[in-house]
């Protein structure tokens, strides 16, 4: 096997291919190319190129999620992995495990006026698991001993998120050897995140008689957790309260937060208060939700998970208990929680139905096409078992009002709620799934990430919806904002551009902006193979204005 003549770069790539990283996304460049060479020639590792080093991080993120494994990244020195950031900070805050591997100078170089060197070593300090600076210099035992040590231990902490290799690299860079030795070393550490029975014990002695709210973030989807939730959910003192990113569903969840909070009255409130709330998963969509809690005197907020053990996000957290979300509730179904409390199962669902009904019920005109129909019109469509790709900004806000699509996966990049990278990540999880895949995008997001339309022929099987509202339409739904005099310039920020640029790019690009086509547009782009990239515009004045009229309708 040919490979780079660095061994510093050979141990790396060993390192990778032992602990499980076999896909990288690599961005050109020369400083990053001995690692190119060595990952091209193994057999076992599976490369992408993308120039743009935005995109490719956020389509590694995709990849990465799609996998259920970690992905490498691998670019030139100097301002080229400043733009691998944006998605390194939404793996961080959504677990998912990017390995970054930035090419530099030699550490002498730096601040030493060579071109493409800027300060590399640290620079996702705050957030990677773990950061290394490695360079490249003659092999002796004491070094060897240490990378490998050093690498060991940083691969033991990606399942936790993002880690940072940057390594110090000497021309010449092109050299090549046959490969005659092998560098990895793994160093195993065995973390039991079992829970304690005797703590399942008092922790069900509090949940006795209590009106007990499981509250979902964002998660993949998993039956067993399906499963030992529904258990637990049989419980009639027991809600559990989902968005469609949670990705469960059951006819004993709650599964659209902001559609039914917005039916409470407040005179009733206290009825839907919690006393203890169990929070599980990512990111929360609805805020309502939020300062519904923030406001609720809990008697107890348990967090359970692996990951940000501390978030308070509720001001009242009480206990973390750092285990798998499935193995606590399968540990508590053996548990007795009391049963002859008040029904606040029904409380809530009472309610979740008839805000459904209502839904069902709303009308829109007949003459205009707003967002409110795209989402529609789009949920009865979409087929089951596909994966939705939720843009940010308003896309999520409209979807989690609709119950979710059946069957259905919903992704979004919920860790930082950037527009920066939607259009890569989707394009990096579709290029590994079968499955059709379909992204709801807004106008500035897509426009934000347009290179990703040149990657097309690595995930044919994306699908694009653009809700063309002419600009940023969520700044016309947020108070204050829309009646800011200020909006239209600075936050809506207006602007004619479309999506057509897409057929430049060799999509099957279509558009409209009439009601009476919209059904069919959305056929064509969801059963067809006659559109892949659809934008619909719609009215940007009349939209926000119907949104407010069916949070009023279903009161
Ligand atoms: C990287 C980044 N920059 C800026 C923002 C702030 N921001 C939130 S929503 C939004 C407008 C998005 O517009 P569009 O994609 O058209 O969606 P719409 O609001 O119309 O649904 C902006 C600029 C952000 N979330 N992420």
């Amino acid at each position: 096997m040919i490979t780079s003549n660095k061994w510093v770069v050979q141990l790396v790539v060993d390192q990778c291919v032992e602990h499980g990283v076999t896909h990288w996304v690599f961005s050109p460049g020369s400083r990053n190319a001995p690692l190119a060479i060595s990952a091209d020639h193994h057999p076992k590792i599976e490369t992408v190129v993308i120039h743009d080093e935005r995109s490719a991080a956020f389509f590694a993120l995709g990849l990465a999620e799609q996998l259920g494994r970690p992905v490498a990244i691998c670019c030139t020195s100097g301002s080229a992995p400043t733009n691998y950031l944006p998605a390194v900070t939404e793996a961080f805050y959504r677990s998912i495990p990017l390995l970054v591997i930035s090419a530099d100078r030699p550490e002498a170089w730096t601040d030493q006026g060579d071109g493409q060197t800027i300060r590399q070593r640290n620079l996702f300090r705050d957030f990677t698991h773990r950061s290394l600076h490695l360079e490249d210099q003659k092999e002796d035992k004491t070094t060897l001993w240490q990378y490998q040590r050093q690498t060991a231990l940083l691969f033991n902490k990606l399942h936790l998120g993002p880690a940072h290799i940057n390594m110090g690299l000497a021309e010449p860079l092109y050299k090549t050897d046959n490969k005659k030795r092998f560098f990895h070393r793994t160093i195993s550490v065995v973390e039991n995140f079992t829970v304690d029975p005797s703590v399942l014990n008092s922790l069900s002695r509090l949940m006795f008689q209590k009106k007990i709210m499981v509250l979902c973030g964002q998660l993949p989807a998993s039956q067993s957790l399906q499963d030992a939730l529904e258990k637990f959910a049989h419980h009639d003192h027991v809600v559990v309260l989902t968005e469609n990113t949670s990705n469960l569903s059951s006819s004993r969840f709650i599964p659209c937060i902001d559609r039914t909070l917005n039916c409470i009255d407040d005179a009733v409130a206290s009825e839907f208060l919690p006393d203890i709330v169990i929070s599980i998963g990512g990111a929360i969509v609805s805020k309502r939700i939020k300062s519904f809690l923030r406001r609720a005197p809990l008697k107890a907020h348990i967090r359970v998970g692996i990951d940000f053990r501390e978030m308070d996000t509720y001001q009242q957290l009480t206990h973390s208990i750092i285990a798998q979300p499935t193995d606590f509730f399968t540990g508590l179904s053996g548990m007795t929680i009391g049963s002859e409390v008040p029904n606040y199962f029904n409380v809530w669902k009472k309610l979740d139905l008839e805000a459904n009904r209502k839904m069902m019920a709303f009308q829109t005109p007949k003459d205009v096409l707003v967002d409110f129909n795209v989402y529609k019109s789009f949920l009865n469509r979409v087929p089951e078992h596909s994966v939705i790709h939720l843009g940010n900004s308003s896309v999520i806000r409209y979807m989690q009002l609709f119950d979710p699509a059946k069957a259905c996966i919903h992704l979004s990049n919920r860790g930082t709620s950037g527009i920066d990278g939607c259009l890569s990540t989707a394009m990096g999880y579709a290029s590994k799934d079968d499955r059709l895949n379909v992204l709801i995008i807004g106008d500035v997001s897509f426009l934000y990430d347009v290179s990703a339309l040149q990657l097309q022929d690595l995930s044919p099987n994306l699908k694009i919806l653009i809700v063309n509202n002419q600009g940023g339409g969520i700044f016309n739904i947020i108070d204050g904002a829309k009646d800011s005099p200020q909006c239209e310039k600075y936050f809506e920020a207006k602007h004619s551009q479309n999506g057509a640029v897409s057929a430049s790019y060799g999509w099957k690009y279509a558009c409209i902006e009439e009601v009476e086509l919209l059904d069919e547009a959305m056929n064509k782009l969801l059963l067809t193979t006659d559109i892949n990239c659809l934008e619909i515009r719609t009215n940007k004045h009349q939209s926000p204005q119907i949104l407010n009229s069916f949070f009023n309708f279903i009161k």
